[in-house]
């Protein structure tokens, strides 16, 4: 006898609602085991993130963390010269001098109000006044990069030479492509033979149009050629490379503000981002190039690459204190992955955890 016919045979009004709950039961099980199974993948994917910024970030942490535990050990008592120690270290992390005194500061602060005796709990304030120190002011809106409706978003980038303009540059433009954005990259390095190649790369990389001319053509030509393009073709985002190097300095501002004029004769609000590339591995230098790009040109953010080469991680909190302009990105690496927003809970669990 098979199963149908046994069931048929024994099937009533009653056996029919049993079979009506298990089924029921059934299959609500299997929806909640595909639940269970779905939320673990996002879990571990996320994981994977904050694991790989770890990663990344490991030189910083152990540079900072490792160097902390060894203090702690040395000193064994919350002291003056445990106090030595921790500026000594702050500053070895490029925090700079004023952020390094700042923080002794306030964790002296700390210490009195909570009579803390034993050097281990240090870490754990030391913590907290950087999380406070990089969220004061923070604002959703102005700290990161988003683009908007508005058709051309242009962002131009500006750097001295060699800090990653061009690859950050690269990696936007497939974060854009991939978000489904029509993407021009202009290719305003006019100044360096391999430039141009350069950004014809990314862009085929990242599928995104390029306007370019030969090396040594006026850049303010190749940006008003380029934004015209992108207005005519309705493009979503335009990506603008610069020089990092001009036969003097004062050329390379002069350059940079008539490629800032140059765009505004076309979109009068533009550019929309100006953002400053700077090398996280110059430390303090960084710092200085902000200060003097910021004269020729406002900036509206910074993108800090090569975190990933550096223990010196600990600029971060030196441009917060020093400068008024946002971090918006920070790359961790050469690749197109490489290129993260900079989130600073998230940073500071990188180093932290
Ligand atoms: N490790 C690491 N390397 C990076 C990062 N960003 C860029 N680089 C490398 O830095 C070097 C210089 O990068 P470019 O993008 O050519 O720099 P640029 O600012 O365009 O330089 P110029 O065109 O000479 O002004 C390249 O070898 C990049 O691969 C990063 O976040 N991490
Ligand atoms: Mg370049």
């Amino acid at each position: 006898m098979s199963a149908f016919s046994y069931i048929g045979e024994n099937l009533s009004v009653e056996n029919l609602n049993l079979y009506l709950v298990i089924a029921v039961v059934f299959v609500v099980c299997i929806v909640v085991i595909i639940l269970i199974i779905k939320r673990k993948k996002v879990k571990s994917k996320d994981n994977e993130q904050v694991s790989s910024l770890q990663e990344k970030l490991a030189k910083t942490k152990n540079g900072f963390l490792g160097k902390l535990a060894e203090i702690v050990r040395l000193r064994g008592k919350v002291n003056e010269d445990l106090m030595g120690d921790l500026e000594e270290m702050l500053l070895q992390a490029d925090v700079g001098v004023k952020a390094s005194i700042d923080i002794i500061e306030k964790l002296r602060e700390e210490i009195r109000l909570n009579q803390i005796k034993k050097p281990q709990e240090i870490q754990k304030y030391m913590e907290k006044i950087m999380r406070d120190l990089l969220l004061k002011d923070y604002s959703a809106e102005q700290d990161h990069l988003k683009i908007t409706d508005r058709k051309p978003f242009i962002i131009l980038f500006a750097g001295v030479n060699g800090v990653g303009k061009t690859t950050t540059i690269g990696k936007l433009a497939k974060r854009f492509t991939l978000m489904g954005k029509s993407v021009m990259l202009i290719a305003g390095d006019t100044f360096r033979a391999a430039a141009v190649e350069q950004v014809s790369i990314w862009a085929e990389r990242a599928g995104a149009s390029i306007v370019k001319q030969q090396q040594g053509a006026d850049p303010s030509s190749v940006v008003y050629d380029g934004v015209m393009s992108a207005v005519n073709k309705k493009i979503d985002v335009v990506l603008i490379d610069t020089a990092g190097r001009q036969h003097t300095k004062v050329n390379l501002m002069n350059e940079l503000s008539k490629i800032v004029r140059t765009i505004q004769k076309i979109v009068p609000d533009g550019p929309h981002e100006t953002l400053l590339v700077v090398d996280a591995t110059t430390g303090q230098n960084a710092i200085t190039q902000a200060e003097i790009f910021n004269e020729a040109t406002k900036l509206s953010g910074l993108v800090l690459t090569k975190l990933d080469g550096t223990a010196k991680g600990g600029i971060v909190i030196g441009i917060k204190h020093q400068l008024n302009i946002p971090v918006k990105l920070i790359g961790v690496g050469e690749t197109v992955a490489d290129l993260r927003d900079f989130d600073v809970n998230e940073f500071v669990d990188a180093i932290f955890e």
